[in-house]
């Protein structure tokens, strides 16, 4: 049997037509691929429920933290289908970050007291919003190890910015923005002196110090303002997570915090260690803070400069009324709004229950200033009684919590009993518990900590795998668990193994929210967002010695590398520029330079440079790293570096063809040839209605500027010809034909696109 007619057989049976089964082959039989590989109904329903089809796309993307990788992963929902790797705080070559010099202007934002930190512990990435709703603009990712938050753009997917934390020596609790994004926030871990000194650990409680900051967001620009960010001081209590009010809590902020108990370690004195010495007390606080308010304050001068930066000190924020402490219990760790902003739902790691504190009640409070007492640093500490809406026993060792489009319902994460808990907070009931493998971190609903949670799905982000997956060592990948949460019963439909660092948090955004460019405009730094001065256009390209330094304005164009020579004198400082020329959709090239450390990523319309010093005499041959064409190989070079005080000596080069007239009437006659069948595939374009179909009119665009390229080198080689220098001639004969063929496949690509997509015949 033909291997189609079997298809349509094996599909006949699986789809229960009632061919007899015994004329598919196994391969294609649904039942008998269930018997063979021991699949359950339940399995084929789940693989039905996330399987997306060659070509198909996936209705959310996941942003997760990429954990001490010090990326952002990039996945689709419900494939959970990787799609890309984001580098924010440390270098990545695929994209070419860390090793281009705009790159590298980035990741030296991101240097600290000097130093060059190339990984991040990342936690917690946030999606800008408007009016609380999830925009898609920009992410927000912080990093726990080396206090800093980065600025991703979504319009390109790359990292902008990176500031660092100008008081902080570890933190937690970011980003997480305003409902305007006006702000990030970002707050300490653990407790640190705000100076750079040296302070004993007996100064502790008067010297060491937390805090939150508020990073000004400017969303035009698509940059943090750091003269117009502030901090506001806090108690050497280990803060942790947090979150912004939204609607009736909007202006307002919640910081979580342990170990209140401000206990300092010390086990190899024979002290208890520190996971005894802050677990003695039942409760510790969270921090509830003005934002609003503190951000007047901030205005209007009411801040001490730390480390050049503002801060508002705890006593003007006591004094002030915007800082006040409510008792939770017991270890707490997530803290999460409510997307009506009524309830704040905050889980103790150390306790069985979740807490739900009431937004109304805690406002009455403080306004009739009905307070339980005071902190040893003249904080105002809440009634927890008088501030709770409920508490429910959700399981053992409940983390973070995540909002369901359904009102009322959550769902969240038991670490040591490795379950997810779905339960009713506005009745205070348990409604539903999943096992998941093993002991869940985060979870994530789609779009859950926005106004507007989108229910369908729900993310584990399990610490361990164990015995999940193929063992590849003692290392193991995470595992992230895909649930469908649409019915009333949860149920577990897939697992994805994530090797890159240990995710921590993630978001998820419905994918239409998501547009991002195609290209860039071309001559484009990306990095800084504006034209760079190094654009080089095709015929412009050239190399300049200035101030010392050799610069290379070149560019790159299927299939070659302007320019194809370098030579430079030993010791010379080359800056090498690439523009890439190509409007194609995935035309992106690469270039990789010998014993350099030169390798970049160069997307269409980008221009990237690499500096360096060419300090040993030699040959370094440099090439396009990404298959691009079918002569792809062909895209290289040679960069030469001369001894000191030699002569340069690529005016005579050695050829191993001298072409002779017959060769040259040869190439005339086979690109003649090809410009037949080019004319027949562009009638065939124009004569229909492309214009209605935006890819094909980029492609068509693609294909003009390539037949631009094939007349400029037909001219030429008829320029030779002419001269009779036949060589020459039938070598741009040659390039000629190169950039028709190029044309010619990206016309039959266009061709393809109109008669699959239904195109009509127009009138000339
Ligand atoms: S954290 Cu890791 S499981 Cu940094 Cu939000 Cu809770
Ligand atoms: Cu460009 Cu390969």
């Amino acid at each position: 049997m033909t291997q189609r007619l079997s298809k349509a057989v094996g599909l006949a049976v699986a789809l229960g037509f009632g061919l007899a089964a015994s004329g598919a082959s196994a391969q294609d039989n649904l039942q008998q691929i269930m018997q063979d590989r021991g699949l359950t109904q339940k399995d084929i329903l789940a693989a039905a429920k996330t399987y997306v089809p060659t070509g198909k796309r996936d209705e959310f993307l996941a942003f997760s933290s990429g954990g001490q990788s010090g990326q952002i992963i990039v996945y689709g929902i419900p494939s959970m289908r990787i799609l890309k790797y984001v580098a924010v705080f440390t270098p990545e070559p695929w994209q070419g970050y860390g090793f281009d010099d705009e790159s590298k202007a980035v990741l030296d934002q991101g240097k600290i007291n000097g130093k060059t930190v190339t990984y991040g512990d990342t936690h917690h990435p946030a999606i800008s919003e408007t009016n609380g709703e999830y925009d898609g603009r920009y992410l927000f990712i912080n990093d726990k190890a080396n206090p800093r938050i980065a600025v991703i753009d979504l319009a390109d997917f790359e990292t902008k910015q990176i500031v660092v934390n100008p008081i902080m020596k570890s933190e937690h609790g970011g980003a997480f923005v305003t409902p305007n994004t006006d702000y990030v926030i970002e707050a300490t871990q653990y407790a640190a002196p705000f100076s750079k000194e040296y302070v004993p650990l007996s100064e502790f409680n008067d010297k060491y110090r937390g805090a939150v900051t508020y990073w000004k967001f400017d969303n035009e620009k698509g940059r943090i303002q750091q003269d117009q960010s502030f901090s506001v001081e806090l108690p050497p209590y280990s803060q942790d997570l947090s979150d912004f009010g939204k609607k009736v809590s909007d202006g307002w902020s919640f910081t979580n915090s342990f170990c209140t108990e401000r206990y300092v370690g010390g086990i190899e004195n024979g002290r208890p260690p520190f996971e005894a010495g802050c677990s003695q007390k039942d409760t510790d606080f969270l921090h509830m803070i003005n934002w609003k308010k503190a951000a007047e304050l901030f205005k209007a001068g009411k801040t001490t400069k730390i480390n050049g930066h503002d801060v508002i000190t705890m006593d003007t924020a006591v004094k002030e009324g915007i800082l006040f402490l409510i008792p939770e219990p017991k270890s707490p760790h997530g803290v999460d709004v409510s997307p009506d902003g009524k309830f704040i739902i905050v889980a103790g790691k150390l306790d069985t229950h979740a807490s739900v504190y009431s937004f109304e009640k805690i406002k009455a409070l403080i306004d009739s200033k009905d307070f339980a007492g005071k902190d040893p640093y003249g904080i105002p500490i809440l009634d927890l009684k008088k501030s709770l809406h409920t508490q429910v026993e959700v399981g053992l060792g409940p983390l973070h919590t995540q909002y369901d489009s359904k009102n009322c319902v959550v769902y969240t994460s038991i670490y040591v009993d490795s379950q997810v808990t779905k339960w009713d907070y506005c009745e205070g009931k348990v409604l539903d518990k999943i096992s998941i493998h093993y002991n869940i971190g985060h979870l994530m609903t789609m779009e859950g900590d926005s106004v507007t949670p989108q229910g369908k799905y729900l993310v584990s982000l399990n610490k361990l795998a164990i015995d999940r997956f193929n063992p590849v060592g003692p290392l193991h990948p995470q595992n992230h668990q895909l649930i469908d949460i649409s019915g009333d019963k949860m149920e577990l439909l897939y697992d994805m193994p994530l090797p890159l660092g240990e995710p921590h948090y993630a978001v998820a955004i419905r994918a239409d929210k998501l547009k991002p460019h195609i290209r860039y405009k071309v001559g484009w730094n990306s990095r800084a967002d504006e034209t760079s001065p190094y654009k080089t256009r095709p015929g412009r390209e050239k190399i300049e010695k200035v101030d010392g330094v050799t610069h290379v304005y070149g560019t790159l164009i299927r299939s070659h590398i302007t320019p194809e020579i370098i030579e430079v004198e030993e010791g010379e400082t080359v800056s090498l520029h690439f523009t890439n020329l190509e409007r194609a959709e995935d035309e992106t090239h690469g270039f990789a330079l010998y014993e350099h450390n030169v390798n970049l990523s160069v997307e269409p319309g980008k221009t990237v440079s690499a500096t360096f010093v060419a300090d040993r005499p030699g040959v370094y041959p440099y090439y396009c790293t990404e298959f691009c064409s079918a002569l792809h190989l062909e895209m290289q070079g040679y960069l030469l570096v001369r001894p000191k005080g030699m002569k340069a000596t690529t005016a005579a080069l050695q050829e191993g063809t001298i072409y002779a007239q017959a060769d040259y009437d040869k190439q005339v006659k086979t690109n003649n040839d090809t410009q037949a069948v080019i004319d027949s595939v562009v009638a065939f374009i124009t004569g229909r209605n492309f214009k209605d179909f935006a890819p094909v009119v980029a492609l068509v665009e693609d294909a003009t500027d390539q037949l631009n390229f094939a007349a400029d080198a037909k001219k030429k080689s008829e320029d030779y010809a002419a001269k009779q220098d036949w060589h020459n001639g039938t070598l741009w004969a040659q390039q000629w034909f190169q950039y028709q063929v190029k044309a010619a496949d990206i016309g039959l690509r266009a061709k393809t696109f109109l008669e699959q997509n239904g195109a009509v015949e127009v009138k000339q």
